[in-house]
């Protein structure tokens, strides 16, 4: 079993192949790049099965039967978020227009395949369409219009998942980097609707409609930079405890999670400490990792290509086992449920391409598909902490 972990038959096959083609004992599709992808190598879902649920960001094309792609992801994670197409501008559009086809299928390959799915996301204030904003003079609407607009969004869109989409992000990225509520326009028309001297109404009533539609899915107030930025993991912190205490449904916090290679992984672990002390008001509340990616470049370097030394790849590998004993730290302190990668592979990540050339290197998986070190320095992290 141990060595299959580090070394197994294929990996073996791949390397002794690389330089060349690839051996022919793999499976290639028809049309598709020969890829060094390990059908052997374990799961990631079923190695951390006793501590989290492992998933990804995927998009609708990863979904295509009988590819490498379908095979990672299914054999890898349990639970799928879509990258973009649960996102506001894709699934409703225009008001009398909503558009449920392409999370219709995510659903339905998980129901087949006994997956979980995150939705992500309702409420955003990117990736939104414009026609919440205006009413029908081209003026903006008034907070009562754009609360109706809430109600009947969330209402709609999590009534048609019920029972079916796991977890939803309700919200995502509502807070300034600097302090309190980001300035969307959400909060400019919504403000303070109810009178009782908070601003964050629009995000209590879509919680509070999601609830209704859904009693039983899990919802998350997602967010970035929470893991490194103090100052906004308090403002979270004070943010959801005044919510709990009124009885707004907030079940979770979602750390988004883009790190760097050279993140603090102290840093992270104390913000997590903060966000866990909701769990004093509500002994169910939960975390959950919802975007995970280790950014190669440092913040404002503008290089194109990252040079892999060995020095290089220790750091990252080290980075990611570091971050990965947190996070079964905090599983096992019962809050911590789900850890969601952004992508499973360098080559579709986000991450690439800006500055226009990038190449960037942040997940577990290569762009040929090939298992990298860093996959088994995370998948390695359980059995060696129950060796311990
Ligand atoms: O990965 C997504 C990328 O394809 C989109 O162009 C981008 C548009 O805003 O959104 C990316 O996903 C974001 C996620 O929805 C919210 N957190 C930050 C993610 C990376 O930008």
């Amino acid at each position: 079993m141990l060595l299959r972990r580090v070394f197994s038959a294929a990996t073996a096959c791949a390397i002794l192949c690389a330089g060349f083609t690839a051996c022919s004992s793999q499976k290639y599709p028809e049309g598709s790049v020969e890829y060094a992808y390990d059908p052997e190598a374990p799961s990631l879902y079923e190695e951390f099965a006793d501590y989290f649920d492992v998933g990804s960001a995927i998009n609708p094309w990863d979904l295509t039967e009988g590819t490498n792609e379908y095979e990672i992801i299914t054999n890898q994670f349990n639970i799928y978020t879509y990258e973009n197409d649960s996102k506001p501008d894709h699934m409703h559009p225009s008001e009398d227009v909503y558009n449920f086809e392409n999370t219709d299928k995510l659903v339905e390959f998980a129901e087949q395949n006994g997956k979980k799915v995150r939705g992500h996301t309702l409420i955003w204030h990117s990736q939104c369409p414009d026609w919440f904003f205006y009413d029908e003079n081209g003026n903006d609407a008034s907070a009562d219009l754009l609360v109706e607009r809430i109600k009947e969004h969330v209402t709609t869109i999590v009534s048609h998942y019920k029972g079916k989409i796991d977890t939803w992000d309700v919200v995502n990225e509502v807070l300034d980097d600097g302090y309190g509520l980001r300035f969307s326009d959400w909060l400019r028309l919504v403000g303070d609707y109810d009178g009782d001297g908070d601003d964050y109404d629009f995000i209590e009533i879509a919680f509070r409609a999601a609830r209704e539609a859904d009693p039983d899915a899990r919802l998350i107030i997602n967010d970035y930079s929470l893991e490194s930025n103090t100052n906004k993991a308090i403002t979270m912190y004070n943010m959801v405890k005044a919510m709990l205490e009124e009885g707004v449904p907030v079940d979770g916090i979602g750390l988004q999670m883009h790190v760097g290679y050279d993140t603090d992984v102290q840093l992270v672990r104390d913000n997590m400490e903060i966000l866990a002390g909701l769990k004093e008001i509500n002994p169910d509340f939960v975390l959950e990792v919802t975007e995970l990616d280790m950014n190669c470049y440092t913040w404002g370097n503008e290089d194109i290509e990252v040079d892999l030394t060995d020095e290089f790849v220790e750091q990252f590998d080290n980075t990611y086992k570091e971050l990965f004993n947190i996070f079964l730290d905090y599983a096992e302190e019962g809050i911590l449920k789900t850890v969601v990668f952004w992508g499973y592979n360098d080559g579709a990540s986000w991450l690439n391409g800006s500055p226009a050339g990038r190449v960037n290197h942040p997940l577990l998986i290569d762009r040929d598909l090939k298992f990298k070190s860093a996959y088994w320095a995370v998948i390695n992290t359980p059995s060696e902490r129950e060796a311990q």
